[in-house]
């Protein structure tokens, strides 16, 4: 989490939609009891300030798909970090073995092994800095691994063309426990100069988090929204749990790589490629590398920040029950007759 782009300094001036979200930005309802970063309410969803002014429009305007991207796409704290490096390892393994010492992902935080739509948009200073990511885009080779933190209905239309739009992988994880990673990672990550983030309490987090107004949220209509469409359109769009993933690691790691076009061989199992994967991205590895132990991501976000527990349930260790009773009915509510359910309401 970085300073934000000064006022005014990312006009988007396009035809394309949501093209006059940086002139309108100023008018929407805005939240600042959230610590990092002001969010404003855009399309149904609060989103921080700068990737309704920036990322969006300029996603919209710019993003040319390729039908063999791999968007991973996540609300935020919901297992993102895991499935990129996950998918980077899967995608690349003929050029970098899992085993190799060398392998990037050993030197390499999960972030800056992935192009970071709307996140990288929403750090760039001005202008220029915009138009520089979005012509990297471009010139990246196929198969490109990008990824997002943008809803489902915020995505550009192109994403979704049957011809030409791409893959899209995402993970969903409990609400009350990724309302629990949030909290620690918005007062870990944050940079000195927001001051306010160390006394953010659990009790303003929670607040926050039932009424959507948190970065990307309501989580619970960022989760609905991703799948439904993965149920309308399954060959194009997966829908993964956190906690299935910790649960069957190898077994989901393969469905991941059929649904990338890069399937595991039989000799390839044998051989050990998919438990090799599957050790070299745990969170016990990762986070005892030591390039997640200190220094920063290329958006200058505190690599260790990244990684935590890792756990299903820790939630109960910091909300009472009436908490925990208060935000279910809420997502349930919310859910109620889509036919999606989270495993812990089910
Ligand atoms: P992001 O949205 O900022 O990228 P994201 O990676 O989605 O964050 O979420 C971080 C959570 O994933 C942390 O959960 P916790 O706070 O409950 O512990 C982090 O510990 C967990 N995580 C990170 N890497 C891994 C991994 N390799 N395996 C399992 N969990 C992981």
């Amino acid at each position: 989490m970085e300073d934000a782009p000064q006022e005014g300094e990312a006009p988007v001036t396009t035809t394309a939609p949501h093209a006059n979200a940086a002139e309108i930005v100023a008018s929407l309802p805005l939240e600042t009891r959230y610590p990092a970063f002001p969010l404003r309410q855009y399309a149904g969803f609060w989103l921080a300030e700068t990737t309704v002014k920036a990322a969006v429009p300029l996603l919209h305007a710019r993003l040319q798909p390729r039908p063999d991207d791999v968007l991973i796409a996540s609300f935020p704290k919901s297992g993102t970090t895991w499935l990129i490096a996950l998918a980077f390892a899967a995608l690349n393994r003929s050029e970098h073995s899992p085993l190799a010492g060398d392998h990037p992902l050993r030197h390499c935080n999960p972030h800056d092994c992935v192009r970071f739509l709307d996140t990288e948009l929403a750090f760039a200073k001005n202008t220029a800095d915009m138009d520089t990511l979005m012509d990297e885009l471009e010139a990246l080779p196929s198969p490109r691994l990008l990824a997002t933190h943008l809803p489902h209905s915020l995505l550009p239309e192109r994403v979704m063309d049957e011809s030409f739009g791409c893959r899209i992988v995402y993970i969903c994880r409990d609400p009350k426990d990724a309302l629990v990673s949030l909290w620690h990672f918005t007062k870990k990550a944050a940079p000195a100069a927001v001051v306010d983030a160390q006394s953010f309490t659990f009790q303003e987090m929670f607040e926050l988090f039932c009424e959507g107004r948190c970065p990307n949220g309501p989580q619970w209509h960022h989760v609905l929204q991703y799948w439904q469409e993965s149920v309308r359109r399954p060959d194009k769009v997966m829908f993964l749990r956190y906690e299935e993933m910790l649960r069957e690691p190898e077994r989901n790691l393969k469905k991941l790589a059929k649904f990338m076009g890069c399937e595991f061989s039989d000799e390839e199992e044998e051989a050990g490629v998919v438990r090799a994967i599957v050790e070299l991205c745990s969170l016990e590895k990762m986070k005892n590398m030591e390039v997640n132990r200190s220094g920063s991501t290329k958006l200058g976000v505190k690599s260790e920040s990244y990684f935590r527990k890792g756990v299903v349930g820790d939630w109960s260790r910091h909300m009472t029950p009436e908490m925990a009773q208060k935000l279910d009915k809420i997502v349930r509510d919310a859910v109620d007759g889509s036919g999606f359910t989270f495993a812990s309401l089910a």
